[in-house]
């Protein structure tokens, strides 16, 4: 499916027309949900029957099932109030200081609420009588007449799903729906700029006051780009981010339409500064170029002082991103270094990333969150990829209903990971907007630790989860573990053997992993240090060399266990001796690599010699420990010049 895979990850539109026909229905319904959220918030799917224990009754209007509150008036005496309760069969409950004369009224069973109050309203003594009315937390539901339609956010069993299969937004919304100062940027088909920026997204797009103010034909603010009011375009080089596609449309409202608008749909965040780089042309390719480009530009506004703090990149595979690429490797990178998520869709090949590696979402960087995509029930959906070790959570990504851009200010389902994806770079905004101390790396965990277990999900994804809203707003002592590296099908070479290991937001704490055959002990740190590439991210990483091919099983200290098959070439060295004072001479035994390669041997970075494999690809070599070493533990490497596996051993440098 490479012909799809190349495109921004977003599958059939049923658009347009739709969309628009579909307004009148979405009115009528969206009256529905408004009644249902006043009266109780009960949904049909979550009616509440008892509150604090006791029966409910009332139908709509729910009261507390036998009791009444009855205030008297202020110069009735509690002997007259007890023997006026006494001839209606009631007792007292409980007394009221703040409110002088108010009391809490047991009833008989044979006196229902209605009676009751005619009842006591009846006595001259009674100021009032009145059910002992539920409330309930608020739902915050927007206002937004075609949110009926956006299962993600509730899901009441739209289109034949499951109510309650939903990302929890309802709840959510009551924490926070979002600021304005926070910043998500967006690596897409552009969002519609043009005529108008769309009318559910214009108070979310970014408004780059001194351009969309400034001199025409100038770049006002010496970012590099001129008139670049509301974004840029890396592909067709100019400053005008207008969408020609409709995906990345779509995915700019999943993460931040406009909420409680009256207008169209709602956004993961209702407030949030989207920021549009139009990495992909009108046939939905992009390059590294302009992906890189983009990357850069979120950086350079965020040196700014744009509060961006993560991007969403709801594309993969070919054309621009077939294989592993060292630039686009470093430029994601470096967003982590400046603070920022990488959120990418997993892929639509039904394919699992683990055995057959799909880029971007599988650069194994501390940043990227890989989405899978669920539908209304929960399930993955057909399309979506999936890796144990690769992809992070799900999100909705079937029958997506968003803004579209075809025609402008249209509404359309699309459905993909490329739906999936802006759930979460969407909730990353509103979980910076609701604790603005969080980090990258709080962020990301509480996105991984807050989603639902879901059984879908189990065993296919690092989390076993569904992105949940209020789950990751509210997580507690939730533990989320999940190896990482090595994928199952393994190179040799000496590679990070590393897990994730949260508690909601935080680090959980050091493991030890031992790999059989061989009976060796690594211990995982969290430290930055070496094959650990953040600090104090949750993911614990150590340096592992297969020095044979064949089938390793990693047992860690928490009892998971985890397994990768080594094949191919197999480069291991080992120095004799390995400790010694600067200056020093030691050999570099090795075997495993190609025969008669070239082979490179570093001291940290350092070369400090070159040697030629013999025909059964094994090396030997004397090496002088450079003069300046410091103290301590430091890197040999050797790489073969045709292999380029690099292989490390440890010498340890004495004075
Ligand atoms: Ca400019
Ligand atoms: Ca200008
Ligand atoms: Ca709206
Ligand atoms: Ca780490």
């Amino acid at each position: 499916m490479h012909g799809i895979a190349a495109k921004p990850q977003g599958m059939a539109a049923r658009r347009g027309g739709f969309g628009r026909r579909s307004t009148a229905v979405a009115l009528s319904l969206a009256a529905t949900v408004v009644v249902a959220s006043v009266l109780s918030t009960a949904s049909a799917a979550s009616p509440i029957r008892t509150v604090g224990g006791r029966p409910i009754a009332g139908g709509a209007h729910a009261y507390v099932a036998g009791q009444l509150l009855v205030r008297f008036k202020g110069d009735v005496s509690g002997s007259a109030i007890d023997r006026m309760n006494a001839s209606l069969g009631a007792t007292t409950v409980r007394a009221y200081h703040i409110v002088p004369n108010l009391r809490l009224l047991q009833l008989p069973r044979s006196l229902d609420i209605p009676a009751a109050v005619a009842a006591f309203q009846r006595l001259p003594e009674v100021m009032y009588a009145e059910p002992d009315f539920v409330s309930h937390i608020d739902d915050t539901t927007p206002n937004d007449p075609s949110f009926n339609l956006q299962w993600g956010w509730k899901n009441t069993g739209q289109l034949g799903g499951t109510p309650g299969d939903d990302v929890d937004a309802v709840k959510a919304w009551d924490l926070s729906t979002g600021s304005s100062t926070v910043a998500v940027g967006l690596l897409d088909t552009g969002v519609q700029t043009q005529p108008h920026v769309h009318t559910d997204l214009a108070a979310n797009v970014w408004n780059n006051a001194p351009e969309c103010n400034g001199v025409p034909g100038v770049d006002d603010e010496g970012d590099g780009y001129v008139d670049d009011c509301h974004g840029i375009d890396t592909i067709n080089h100019d400053s005008d981010p207008d969408d020609d596609f409709g995906h990345g449309t779509h995915t700019a409202g999943t993460m931040g339409a406009v909420g409680n608008n009256g207008i169209g749909v709602t956004g993961m965040s209702w407030h949030v500064t989207i920021v549009p780089c139009k990495s992909h042309d009108n046939t939905g390719n992009g390059t590294n170029d302009s992906l890189i480009e983009c990357l850069q530009f979120m950086q350079d506004w965020k040196d700014r002082g744009l509060n961006i703090v993560s991007t969403n990149n709801s594309y993969g595979g070919c054309l621009e991103a077939c294989d592993y690429s060292q630039s686009l490797y470093d430029a994601i990178k470096g967003q982590m270094q400046h603070g920022i998520l990488y959120v990418a869709s997993a892929g639509n090949d039904s394919a699992n990333n683990d055995i057959t590696p799909k880029y971007p979402t599988n650069y194994c960087l501390p940043n990227v969150i890989g989405v899978a995509a669920t539908d209304n029930n929960d399930s993955r959906a057909g399309f979506s990829n999936y890796g144990l070790h690769t992809v992070s959570l799900g999100a909705p990504g079937q029958s997506v209903y968003s803004t579209y851009s075809n025609p402008d200010d249209g509404f359309a389902y699309l459905s993909g990971t490329s739906m999936a994806a802006p759930h979460v770079a969407g909730l990353a905004g509103l979980l910076e907007a609701f604790n603005p101390s969080l980090d990258w790396r709080g962020l990301k965990n509480l996105i991984l630790a807050g989603g639902e277990v879901k059984p879908s999900m189990q065993g296919i994804t690092v989390t076993g989860r569904r992105m949940n809203a209020y789950g990751s707003m509210t997580c507690s002592n939730v533990p989320v573990f999940g190896p990482l590296r090595p994928l199952p099908n393994a190179t040799g070479g000496t590679q990070p053997l590393s897990a994730l290991n949260i508690m909601c937001a935080a680090p959980a704490g050091g493991l030890t992993v031992t790999v059989t055959p061989g009976g060796t002990t690594f211990t995982l740190t969290d430290n930055g240090k070496n094959a650990d590439i953040a600090a104090g991210d949750g993911i614990y990483s150590a340096s592992w060399t297969p020095c044979a091919t064949g089938t390793y099983t990693f047992s860690y200290s928490n009892g998971s266990t985890d397994s990768a098959t080594v094949t191919g070439l197999v480069p291991c060295i080992r120095l004799q001796p390995s400790s010694g004072p600067p200056g020093s001479t030691a050999t570099v035994k090795g075997r495993g690599f190609s025969p008669n390669e070239s082979v490179t041997i570093m001291f940290d970075a350092r070369v400090i010699g070159t040697t030629t494999a013999n025909g059964t690809g094994s090396i030997s070599k004397v090496i002088t420990i450079p003069g300046g070493a410091t103290r301590g533990t430091h890197a040999v490497t050797a790489t073969g010049a045709t292999s380029n596996l690099p292989t490390q051993s440890r010498f340890k440098v004495t004075t």
